[in-house]
């Protein structure tokens, strides 16, 4: 089924000069860019975004990162998309992320209090459709 889900290229990603890497990944897998736009977050949308994990230890960090400088937020698109773009991004941790993927290529540690691990993407077709609602609410 055609799906669409929402990618963001956190700021930690940006700043190393990362954005044009993980969309040519995008790409070369075969999803397509429905929207792509460099925005600075808020506290306010990011308390949406991250709605699952207000409360958690590192929920105030989180957002403390995600505040950091703008990110790159991409809606993709394309059958199973959702579930491809976590195989690419590779688990949540960079260190032990599998090589050939965006956290394991691309991420370590940098002993910061969160992890800075370059993308995010939604994991469900529920939650991609909220979040592209809270980045791209025209669309
Ligand atoms: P994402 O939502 O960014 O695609 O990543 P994810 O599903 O793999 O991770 P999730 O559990 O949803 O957590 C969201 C983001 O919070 C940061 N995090 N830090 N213990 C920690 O230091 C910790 N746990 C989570 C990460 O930036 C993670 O991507
Ligand atoms: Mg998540």
């Amino acid at each position: 089924m055609t799906q669409r889900s929402l990618v963001l290229v956190k700021p930690d990603g940006v700043a190393r000069g990362l954005t044009g890497e993980v969309i040519r990944r995008i790409e070369a897998k075969g999803y397509t860019l429905a929207r792509l736009e460099l925005r600075t977050a808020t506290r306010e949308l990011l308390e949406q975004h991250y709605e699952e994990h207000v409360g958690k230890p590192f929920y105030e960090p989180l957002v403390e990162f995600m505040l950091s400088g703008p990110v790159a937020a991409i809606v993709i698109e394309g059958e199973r998309c959702i579930e491809g773009f976590r195989s690419l991004a590779g688990a949540t941790d960079p260190t032990a992320a599998a090589p050939g993927t965006i956290r394991g290529d691309l991420g370590r540690d940098w002993g910061l209090k969160v992890q800075q691990n370059l993308v995010h993407g939604s994991d469900a077709p529920e939650s991609a459709e909220r979040e592209i609602g809270i980045w791209f609410p025209q669309s």
